[in-house]
């Protein structure tokens, strides 16, 4: 039987991305709002890699919320998809990271806050009440404070714990022009994880969702709603095989050795299809053929892996490919960083935490590690090869 996943939503955006998933999971196993199955066939799924189930039959998410400010997670458990929770899974504070990794990450290092010892609390309590778990998947956002900050913090202590598990990520990039200033700093600190810990991080690349979303689906300013909505699909989409029982796909790791057969190079970008007007004259149909209507610029070759459920009747994939494009993402984050570190722009807020305490340079070793993935992105086969060219003896 394939093992358990363990789901980590950190942050706003990693709560309000992880509530679409939990949706689009229910939808696609048949399980109401309550957490009952509403059909027989849930029992014909591998459902229980993603809940538990009480001795009522109800399913529970095998999900830890966790933010440092209660709004977003208040909201959700209000509703009337919060009932699906369990709320000894929930961690919350007081007030959140104020945009800033070092505070996030602090939340959980300071040993005067007892915000980290809680959290590891809570996710061994999820642990034990698995038979075999599998591994854990983090959402979580690079830009903002909590995500990113305590998010890393996270990540680094799974290791310590469940260093044998595997960990996948589901990971916002943001904007360009995002109304979070100091963004670059909390990205490259985070990639600097993304690099070293998962050994394999979905790429949710909010701009290219958003311009799709206008191009393709024809919707003329798209909403943080609209562009949970496609993430939604894209993390029900990776996980599919999974949950659905695909041959070969007993373990996380059958999935990231596919696509990200040589560490580092572990970040995976998606495609969906059909992104198609919500309207019944536009085709609904998904094959391979049709995702490449969709996707113009991938060679049918590279095609690795599709996914679709069978509620669906074959109407929705999921692409997803370890792309040497992924360096373009990287340059345009760490240019970014690069011209505000020349000029030290906003650095005083991040100096004055702990995790500073003796200087920039962790920063500075972040931003290498984020150039060096560049430069292995640029040109993968050089590097798959040890460094060597092809002309080489
Ligand atoms: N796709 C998506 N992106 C979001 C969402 N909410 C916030 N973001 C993006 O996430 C980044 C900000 O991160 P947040 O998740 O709001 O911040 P946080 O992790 O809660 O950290 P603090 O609030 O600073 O403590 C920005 O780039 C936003 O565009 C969301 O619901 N969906
Ligand atoms: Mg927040």
């Amino acid at each position: 039987m394939p093992g358990d996943i363990i789901s980590i939503q950190v942050g706003q955006c990693g709560n309000e991305i992880g509530n679409e998933f939990w949706k689009r999971l229910c939808t696609e196993h048949c399980i109401g709002m309550d957490g009952y199955g509403t059909t027989e066939r849930v029992k014909d799924d591998n459902v229980l890699t993603y809940f538990s189930q009480a001795d009522d039959c109800r399913f529970i998410p095998r999900a830890v919320l966790i933010d440092l400010e209660p709004r977003v997670i208040n909201s959700t458990l209000n509703a009337e998809f919060g009932k699906l929770f369990n709320l000894e899974r929930v961690f919350s504070a007081g007030s959140g990271a104020g945009n800033n990794w070092a505070s996030g990450y602090g939340a959980g290092f300071n040993r005067d806050s007892e915000h980290g010892e809680q959290i590891l609390s809570i996710i061994q309590s999820e642990v034990e009440i698995s038979d075999k778990i599998d591994g854990f998947s983090v959402s979580h956002s690079i830009a903002g404070g909590t995500g990113s900050g305590l998010g890393s913090w996270i990540l680094e202590k799974l290791v310590d714990e469940y260093g044998h598990k595997q960990i996948q990520t589901f990971s916002v990039f943001p904007n360009s022009g995002s109304d979070v200033v100091v963004q670059p700093y909390n990205a490259i600190l985070t990639l600097q994880r993304l690099i070293e810990i998962p050994q394999m991080v979905t790429v949710l690349d909010n701009e290219a969702i958003e311009k799709n979303a206008m191009a393709k689906m024809h919707i003329k300013d798209p909403s943080m709603k609209d562009v949970n909505a496609i993430i939604g699909r894209i993390m029900a989409g990776i996980t599919a095989p999974k949950r659905f029982g695909a041959p070969n796909v007993v373990s996380l790791f059958n999935i990231s050795a596919q696509l990200c057969p040589v560490s580092p190079l572990h970040f995976i970008q998606c495609g969906v299809a059909p992104m198609t007007p919500v309207d019944p004259k536009y085709i609904q149909t998904t094959t391979p053929t049709h995702l490449m209507k969709f996707s113009p610029l991938i060679p049918f070759f590279d095609i690795q892996y599709i996914t679709s459920f069978p509620q669906a009747k074959n109407r929705s994939a999921v692409l997803a490919l370890n792309h040497s494009s992924f360096e373009k993402t990287l340059s345009a984050i760490l240019h970014q960083f690069d011209t505000m570190y020349r000029n030290k722009a906003y650095i005083k807020n991040f100096e004055k935490e702990d995790y500073f305490m003796d200087g920039l340079e962790p920063m500075v070793e972040a931003r290498n590690m984020v150039e060096d993935l560049i430069k292995a992105y640029a040109d993968p086969w050089t590097f798959c090869s040890g460094g060597r060219q092809e002309n080489e003896e």
